[in-house]
């Protein structure tokens, strides 16, 4: 981009201070409009489907990635205004977790890769909810994240597409969001138009589905925006190379974020077949040689299957091709040699359910997960006999995150630390980060301040807008994430209560003061979830009102967790709390971003965090608990909460805080269910709490211990920082580049 001309327009724009909205509109598109003489859609490239995209604040980020963030921040104080104030405009949250995270990641990578990658997925007048808490309870408001805007999009209205469902039609409408780095890629969101019953489909991200209608609103979102990509990729492939439909994968991947965007791939074959006279079985091949998928997930919740009856209602077509697809996957395979029984377990169509994974891993050329273990699970337990026949079709690409927005934009102390370190190469390569090794020991003093800035800067925050004070020099000890049963927040919240009650009763000599950060959203309709925000609430309430031990120990919920918190919070965190029941958690992203920033983790070898310490090293970092082994082998037969329960008393007084009366839960029953989950009732402790309880609390006590000798355990910190490369979601994208879409 030409600075000088982004200089010059700026300064000729009448900037106000006093609105800040507006002033944020005019720099974002003085920028677009100097920004956008990027190229074309070349001829052969990857496209991303998502239904989630958590892309947090664009503002910082794309005018870091245009080299023009210093010199706003300089016109804007020339005109008293301070570039920081913009951080009253929210981002947009469309998206809830770790994988719409990871999209936003992945975007980022690939263009400052110069890497083509597109991506689509829906426009959604309203993210995922704004949380509030009203008396320790989770409540949600609607994110009206566009009333401030959106200046980094721009529509398209000769793009739209007219998507066709048997009861409706609707135009789909392009948002072309730029992905700034070295090339400039498109992420293209659609947003729903033409009447009351259309504008639903992108209203919402997830809309509950508890009922029929829910369920059929998730459905058209599905179809909706997957129809308009799949139909933009076809106009341009036919552009470009006419109809030999035969070489569609040659120039072209779809890569599939999870099940949600499947239906693609029947949508694509009717579009072959249907408006290209293309024949079913050359559709196919073309298909398949087309789509990618990537498993997010093995929770078996969240295996996508849907009622044929309902896509027959909805999308007939769609229904009709599905079942030629389960046609010819069980013809095919029987050729193959698959039993039948082996045929029935990977069928497309399973009794009157179609089953989203299934229709992925036999339509798509890759299947990979996200993490090394993730993998091996995916290929041992979820889709065994597919791994079986086509060994070849399966592999690993361990997620990573972008180190530009999780290091250099949300910590640029320890940037400018590690510049002066090292120089200032590793910004343009990441791998260069490995030479802070050599150089731990001279700059862990500095290192010590650094993060000390970091936790001032995030307490004050915190001060401002939760209302609650926590001393400066307190260790950070942080947990955020998706609320979720496997994440084990509720193991966190009993090990609190175990610590607390020993400093109670004097047993901690010379503890280290601590804070418990957690930040998590809970889905509205999850009630165990809820609960536990409600107890960690509790729990925040009795530790800090508690003058005996409040010096020594804190805990603090923060509300309205969010990329934009994430990046505070990971800056300043000392110990990246990552617990999950080991086999649960298929990477974990949050733990690379903390490591990056130089937190030791505490964690669980689950996910990623195993990758993390093999290259961190386990003296740098804090591992206890079962392994994925043990969790299969305990959940097989002969895991007894309740004889750990019965039998460990410092352990039962937590637990029982749960029902004696110790905290309230205002009437709901919320916290008996809890106990319930745990000690009454079927699929006893589930996620194994109780069993890895003590060794956690005796984790964190150990880093509490290790943490007097600040040096050292600055060190080991760095040493995580000095280790992150691998990391990094450039090394993922170009694994994706090199070996998946050949581009
Ligand atoms: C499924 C069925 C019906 C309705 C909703 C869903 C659904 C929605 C969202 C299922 C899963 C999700 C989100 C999953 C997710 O965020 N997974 C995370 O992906 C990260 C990126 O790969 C991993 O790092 C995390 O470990 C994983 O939990």
């Amino acid at each position: 981009m030409n600075r000088r001309l982004f200089i010059s327009e700026l300064k000729k724009e009448q900037l106000d201070g006093s609105d800040i909205v507006g002033t944020y509109n005019i720099i974002s598109s003085v920028a677009m409009r100097c920004a956008l003489k990027g190229p074309v859609k070349p001829r052969h490239c990857a496209h991303y489907f998502s239904i989630e995209y958590l892309m947090g604040r664009g503002f910082y980020n794309n005018l870091m990635e245009l080299g023009v963030l210093h010199e706003a921040s300089s016109i804007l104080a020339e005109k008293g205004i301070d570039i920081n104030a913009f951080e009253e405009v929210e981002d947009a949250a469309l998206g809830n977790g770790g994988l719409g995270r990871l999209a936003a990641c992945f975007l980022d990578s690939a263009a400052a890769l110069g890497l083509p990658l597109y991506g689509y997925g829906i426009r959604y007048k309203y993210g995922l909810f704004k949380q509030d808490f009203e008396n320790g309870f989770q409540k949600e408001l609607p994110d009206d994240w566009q009333r401030f805007g959106d200046p980094w999009s721009i529509r398209k209205d000769d793009e739209s597409m007219t998507i066709s469902f048997a009861d409706m039609v609707v135009t789909a409408v392009p948002y072309d969001m730029p992905v700034f780095g070295k090339r400039i890629n498109i992420l293209r969101l659609y947003q729903a138009e033409d009447s009351a019953e259309a504008e639903k489909i992108s209203e919402y991200l997830y809309p509950a589905d508890d009922t029929e209608e829910g369920k059929i609103l998730r459905l058209r979102q599905e179809y909706f925006f997957t129809a308009a990509a799949c139909r933009d990729i076809v106009q341009n492939f036919v552009r470009l190379h006419g109809t030999n439909f035969k070489n569609l994968g040659k120039y072209n991947t779809i890569q599939l974020n999870d099940t949600h965007p499947v239906l693609a791939i029947a949508e694509l074959i009717r579009i072959m077949t249907a408006e290209y006279a293309v024949s079913f079985k050359a559709a196919l091949d073309a298909v398949k040689g087309t789509f990618a998928y990537t498993n997010h997930t093995i929770l078996p919740e969240a295996l996508e299957c849907w009622d044929m009856g309902m896509i027959e209602r909805i999308l007939p077509e769609i229904a009709q091709i599905i079942s030629k697809i389960d046609g010819a996957a069980r013809i095919e395979r029987e050729k193959a040699g698959y039993s039948a029984a082996e045929i029935e377990e990977t069928a497309v169509i399973r009794g009157d359910k179609a089953h989203m994974a299934n229709l992925a891993v036999y339509a798509s050329k890759s299947v990979n997960g996200v993490a090394k273990l993730h993998t091996e699970i995916i290929e041992r337990d979820v889709f065994p006999t597919e791994y079986k026949y086509h060994p070849e079709k399966f592999s690993n690409k361990t997620n990573g995150v972008t180190q530009r927005r999780w290091l250099m934009l949300c910590n640029g102390e320890l940037s400018s630390l590690i510049d002066k370190t090292i120089g200032r190469e590793w910004r343009n390569d990441f791998t260069g980060i490995f030479a802070l090794k050599e150089s731990i020991g001279d700059i862990a003093e500095k290192f010590i301040a650094v993060k000390g800035r970091k936790k001032k800067q995030l307490f004050d925050y915190i001060r401002a807008t939760e209302g609650i004070d926590i001393p400066d020099d307190m260790i950070l000890y942080a947990q955020v994430k998706r609320l979720h049963e496997y994440k084990r927040q509720l193991m966190t919240a009993f090990a609190i209560l175990e610590i607390y009650n020993k400093l109670k009763r004097g047993e901690l000599k010379d503890f280290q003061p601590s804070v418990f950060l957690f930040g998590a959203k809970s889905a509205p309709s999850y009630r165990r979830a809820k609960a536990i925000i409600k107890f960690i609430n509790c729990i925040a309430e009795k530790v800090n009102a508690d003058e005996q031990t409040n010096g020594l120990l804190k805990v603090v919920f923060v509300r309205n967790y969010n990329v934009s918190y994430a990046e505070k919070i990971v800056a300043a965190a000392d110990v990246s709390l990552q617990v999950s029941t080991a086999g649960f958690e298929a990477s974990g992203t949050g733990n690379m971003k903390f490591m990056m920033n130089g937190a030791v983790t505490c964690g669980t070898l689950d996910g990623a965090n195993i990758e993390i310490v093999d290259y961190a090293g386990e003296g740098n970092n804090y591992i206890f608990g079962a392994t994925a082994e043990e969790i299969k082998s305990l959940s097989s037969g002969g895991y007894s909460p309740r004889k750990i329960y019965d039998e460990d008393e410092e352990l039962h007084a937590v637990v029982d805080t749960l029902i004696d009366g110790t905290f309230d839960d205002c009437g709901t029953g919320d916290f008996a269910d809890l106990y319930a989950g745990l000690l009454k009732g079927e699929r006893l402790d589930y996620y194994f709490v109780l069993y890895d309880l003590n060794s956690y609390v005796e984790t964190l006590l150990t880093i509490n211990e290790d943490y007097k000798n600040r040096v050292e355990f600055a060190k080991k910190q760095l040493s995580n920082t000095a280790n992150s490369a691998y990391f990094s979601s450039d090394r993922t994208i170009k694994e994706y580049a090199r070996e998946i879409w050949k581009i």
